[in-house]
């Protein structure tokens, strides 16, 4: 089976692709990946040549036509990612994300393909800080930055397309992940470098917001159920019920974690429109297809986070070069 991962380079898709060499041998990976700052060949340097990596863009279509072809399933996870940086410069957010969501469709309908489509929690907006409803399949979309509106565009550009071309699709709105090869700019990842880099952790305004945390090996054992058994057509959300924790608290752990005083961080200026709190019913998932995560409450988070502090730790020839461009980048905005 011909298994083509978008953004296989970057951070949850080259776990993706070691959790599936690892635990699902009889896929045959080819990797297409432009390597943006965000995307490191490093990442898959560890499986060698077992896998196919080709560099390119997903919206040039005759490529992204050429290797469609030749593959099964595509596994679509390349994106602009990052929040912060859609609020700079909001135009690679709509040419990738839209545009590139956009050519992977045409290819995968024309070549009568299967298409798992990778999405996020962001689509939905954000909830009250005392609101204890959860986001489910069917809450409307309310995106509130440049870079969650072009995801939300992305979604209904699939929905489309199963509905009017009959496209073999599904799609997953997963949370915030953390664990290895996260890149530096994203908050559990930058907090613990500034740690290693004796700079202290910064928080976002009054860090009271709410992100519902999984670990990135729970989110692609959900990507994999859902290959096997999930219903085309159907959306899944992939939440781990980590929704207890806000971001002072997140800090406070890692702090914690890492031997240095609780308190031992600075508050920075607010992101602009910034999202109150996430929180992901999965039961659908669980439910239909048995999934289950493995990090979970806030003892599973905190081995996930020490977990992924070890591998920041000693992985640090993989990270200290990007540390300095990257914290200039949020200093020039009081972050
Ligand atoms: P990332 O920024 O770490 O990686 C993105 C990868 O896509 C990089 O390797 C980059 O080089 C590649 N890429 C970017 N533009 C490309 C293009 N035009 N053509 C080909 N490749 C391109 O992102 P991530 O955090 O691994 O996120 C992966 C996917 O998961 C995204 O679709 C994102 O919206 C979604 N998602 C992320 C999270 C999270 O917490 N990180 C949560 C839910 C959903
Ligand atoms: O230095 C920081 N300090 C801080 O307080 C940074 C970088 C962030 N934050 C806050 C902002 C958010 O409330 O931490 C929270 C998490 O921030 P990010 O890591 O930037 O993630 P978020 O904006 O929530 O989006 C992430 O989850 C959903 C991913 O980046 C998206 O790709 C995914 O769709």
């Amino acid at each position: 089976m011909k298994l083509l991962v978008t953004g296989g380079a970057g951070f949850i898709g080259a776990n993706f692709v070691h959790y599936t060499l690892k635990n699902r041998p009889e896929y045959e990976v080819t990797v297409l990946d432009k390597l943006t700052y965000a995307g490191n060949k490093e990442n898959l340097a560890s499986i060698g040549d077992t896998i196919a990596f080709v560099e390119g863009d997903i919206c040039d279509a005759k490529l992204v036509d050429s290797l469609v072809k030749d593959t099964d399933i595509v596994v679509h996870f390349a994106a602009e990612s990052h929040n912060d940086n859609s609020l700079r410069e909001p135009w690679p957010f709509v040419q990738t994300n839209i545009v590139g969501t956009y050519t992977i469709l045409e290819a995968v309908r024309k070549h009568d393909k299967r298409l798992h489509h990778i999405s996020t929690d962001e689509v939905f907006g954000d909830l009250e800080l005392d609101d204890p409803n959860r986001f489910t399949e069917t809450t409307p979309y309310n995106p509130s930055s440049p870079y969650s509106s072009t995801k939300a565009g992305s979604d209904h550009l699939v929905r489309a397309w199963v509905r009017s071309f009959g496209l073999k699709a599904t799609i997953s709105n997963c949370s915030n992940n953390y664990g290895p090869y996260q890149h530096i700019e994203k908050f559990i990842p930058r907090q613990i470098t500034n740690i290693l880099s004796d700079i202290k952790p910064k928080l976002y305004g009054t860090g009271e917001q709410v992100r519902d945390w999984i670990h990135v090996d729970d989110h692609n054992e959900a990507v994999h159920l859902i290959l096997d058994k999930g219903a085309i057509g159907e959306t899944y959300i992939i939440g781990a019920d980590n929704d207890h924790v806000n971001n002072k608290a997140v800090i406070e752990m890692i702090c914690e974690t890492m031997g240095k005083p609780r308190d031992w961080y600075e508050h920075v200026n607010d992101r602009p429109g910034h999202d109150m709190r996430y929180a992901m019913d999965s039961s659908k998932l669980r439910r239909e297809l048995g999934w289950q995560p493995h990090y979970t409450d806030q003892n599973g988070m905190q081995d996930g986070l020490k977990q992924t502090i070890e591998w920041y730790d000693a992985n640090r020839d993989w990270w200290q070069a990007e540390k300095a461009a990257t914290e200039a980048t949020y200093a020039k905005q009081g972050q």
